[in-house]
């Protein structure tokens, strides 16, 4: 390797896509010269499209999607001191969000394939104080919904899913958004569709709908009277502004990640011990995260070695997501809160996954040289085959 990096400007993950800016700001001189800034059209707007999107009659639109979790699993009637069965393999917010508000997350094993929930493990995680279920799409890979909901069913439980990677994908050929209890999506700045901050509640369920809007809204009903403690989850209009204007080039985002997949792919094929994380056969997937692993017994280096090379070149891979989320605070040191058992597979996929950059700020060329560095990190390693 060179002194100087590879790239003289820091490649990210999870670079925004604006879409057309003359769009946004249309839009946002719209609400400017309306002089409504929150609780106005643009949400309303926004909620339209993404029920479409999602193939369900309801969403509301909230300020970012870990409040959102919070608010479907306050609707779905789960309290304090109750559990809900979550995957360990995730990001730290869809524990956190149950956890910040006294639910207990129990966490339960990754399938190692998915990266979802092992649903074969679920009902044996189900106890007295269980209130329901929350799957994950992890990076867009949609969970085994059917089983999820049969045993959601049988027991009685809400079933939610934190669907933040999801958005655009489908199970079965129907759009993740319709499925469990509800889904919630997340449009933060670094997701492909984004609102700045933001998230939604999708749901097929008119008065799990009309829950939701009213513990966003402190708990207002629409007729103006206070029903329950709310809080202020409200998506604003500049945020929805945001996310109209990047929902409306999805799809050509969709395509520039899936091409991008393919790139590394092909850049990445043959190296021992390094793959690309697939998606599910024959279903729509939006690749807006480009996840490798790298299994250090058979490439020889391990993941967080190849992380810090493509570091010192300018590459900002991420370790999405490393540590697994029982091995974090406030979980590892509290017996309380501790998984019950060891979690061999999200802690051996926390060991191996690293997020590429990929998005349309990204081209074959870059992926070529970032290629070309892990090639050179493993095959240091390897010997001559
Ligand atoms: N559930 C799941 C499964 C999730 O993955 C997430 C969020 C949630 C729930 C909660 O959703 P929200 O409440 O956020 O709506 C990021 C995001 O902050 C987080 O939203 C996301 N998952 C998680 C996987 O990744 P960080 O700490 O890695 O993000 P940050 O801000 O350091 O940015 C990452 C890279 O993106 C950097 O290299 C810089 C680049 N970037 C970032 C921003 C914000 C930009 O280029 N421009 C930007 O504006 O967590």
């Amino acid at each position: 390797m060179t002194d100087s990096p590879v790239f003289r400007e820091p490649l990210h993950v999870g670079r925004p896509n604006i879409g057309s800016r003359a769009r946004l700001t249309e839009r946002l001189e719209g609400a400017l010269d309306r002089l409504y800034l929150t609780n106005g059209p643009l949400v309303r707007e926004f909620e339209e499209r993404l029920a479409e999107v999602a193939g369900v009659d309801h969403c509301v639109a909230v300020c970012n999607a870990t409040i959102g979790l919070q608010v479907a699993a306050k609707a779905a009637g789960i309290r304090g001191g109750d559990e809900v069965i979550v995957p360990a393999f995730t990001w730290v917010a869809t524990a956190a969000a149950l956890d910040w508000i006294g639910i207990v997350p129990v966490f339960c094993d990754a399938d190692e394939t998915t990266g979802n929930i092992d649903w074969t493990k679920v009902e044996a995680l189900i106890g007295p104080r269980t209130r329901g279920i929350m799957g994950v799409h992890v990076f867009g890979r949609p969970c085994e919904v059917d089983e999820l909901e049969e045993i959601a069913g049988r027991h009685g439980l809400p079933l939610l899913f934190d669907s933040a990677h999801a958005i655009g994908c489908t199970y079965k050929g129907r759009p993740v958004g319709g499925f469990g209890t509800a889904e919630v999506y997340s449009f933060h700045a670094t997701k492909f569709v984004n609102s700045f901050e933001g998230g939604a509640i999708v749901t097929r369920d008119a008065e799990f709908a009309e829950r939701c809007r009213e513990l966003r809204n402190f708990g207002i009903t629409s007729a103006g009277e206070i029903r329950s403690g709310g809080t202020n989850a409200k998506m604003n209009e500049a945020a929805a502004a945001m996310g109209l204007t990047s929902l409306e080039v999805m799809d050509s985002l969709m395509e520039a990640n899936r091409i991008n997949h393919g790139r590394y792919e092909k850049g990445l094929d043959g190296l021992p011990g390094v793959w690309v994380r697939g998606q599910a056969e024959g279903e729509r997937a939006n690749h807006q995260y480009l996840v490798i692993e790298i299994d250090a017994a058979v490439a020889g280096i391990h993941r967080d070695e190849v992380h810090t090379a493509l570091i010192a070149q300018n590459v900002l891979s991420r370790r999405y997501f490393h540590p697994s989320c029982h091995q974090v605070e406030p979980y590892l040191s509290d017996p309380a809160r501790h998984a019950p058992h060891p979690l061999p597979h999200a802690e051996a996929l926390a060991e191996r996954v690293l997020a590429l950059p990929t998005g349309t700020t990204v081209g074959p060329s870059e992926i070529d040289q970032v290629c070309d560095i892990i090639r050179r990190c493993v095959s240091a390693r390897t010997p001559a085959r």
